[in-house]
């Protein structure tokens, strides 16, 4: 999952918003609920590890079941520095650790890519049943798609990590795609991110990418169809 920030500082502008974090630790060290960056970073690889091996272990038994992957690939990544500050500022947050974790629930993120819609809304369902995971908001572009035509089903959870001498609980997204709603998005995304294209031409581009999705949205449906009709009838 490709990071691209759109807004990049520079260097001397990074190591001062980071240093603000880090003082912001520092002023609250007697709280012990706040933690370094490096610490809370680590937490949220830990969260991407905890989350991955749950789809790892549900792909085991339902491959077993169905004599197939409902899961082609999974994804994970960790939001890069610039990516968090930036999107801080645009919601006018500040810039304290606190807050990062609190209200910047992308920072760890799982993308898992299935073939079938079907299997989609299947492993989501199996991964909130899951005693340890809580869902905190549950948003569903594929049944509403986006008007670009953005489709995938995200998830925003906590999951419990276990670390030497406690259990935290940290936050993650978790997005759900086709093949065919992750090609659509990676090009999509390249566009939304691509400087140099003349405005005119960037807003063609973005209306034949919106009549691909409808198209692409449509061979989710057909195959769907072929796939379930193979099942029942042979
Ligand atoms: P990246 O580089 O993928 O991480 P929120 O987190 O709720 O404050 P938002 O935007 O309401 O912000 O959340 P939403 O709608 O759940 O989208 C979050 C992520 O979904 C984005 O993260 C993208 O990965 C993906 N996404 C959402 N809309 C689109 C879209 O129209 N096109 C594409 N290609 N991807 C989309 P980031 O941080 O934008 O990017």
């Amino acid at each position: 999952m490709p990071f691209n920030s759109i807004y990049q500082l520079n260097a001397l502008q990074r190591e001062h918003i980071k240093s603000r974090l880090l003082a912001d630790d520092a002023n609250c060290l007697e709280n012990e609920k706040k933690l370094p960056i490096e610490n809370l970073m680590m937490y949220y690889r830990c969260a991407i590890m905890e989350i991955e091996t749950k789809f790892c272990v549900l792909n085991e038994q339902l491959s077993l079941l169905d004599e197939r992957n409902p899961i082609e690939n999974i994804r994970t990544r960790l939001k890069s520095w610039d990516s968090v500050i930036k999107k801080m500022r645009d919601k006018n947050l500040p810039l304290t650790l606190s807050s990062l974790e609190e209200n910047i629930h992308d920072i760890a993120g799982v993308r898992v890519i299935c073939s079938f819609q079907e299997d989609i809304y299947r492993l989501a369902d199996s991964f909130l049943r899951q005693d340890d995971i809580k869902l905190i908001r549950r948003k569903d572009y594929i049944r509403n798609p986006k008007p670009n035509g953005y489709r995938s089903l995200h998830l925003i959870v906590e999951v419990p990590i276990f670390l030497k001498d406690e259990t935290r609980f940290m936050k993650a997204e978790v997005q759900f795609r086709t093949i065919a709603m992750d090609f659509w998005a990676s090009l999509e995304h390249k566009l939304r991110y691509k400087k140099d294209i003349p405005e005119d031409a960037a807003e063609l581009l973005a209306e034949e990418l919106q009549a691909c999705s409808e198209i692409s949205a449509d061979l989710d449906r057909r195959m769907q169809q072929i796939k379930n009709k193979m099942s029942i009838e042979f």
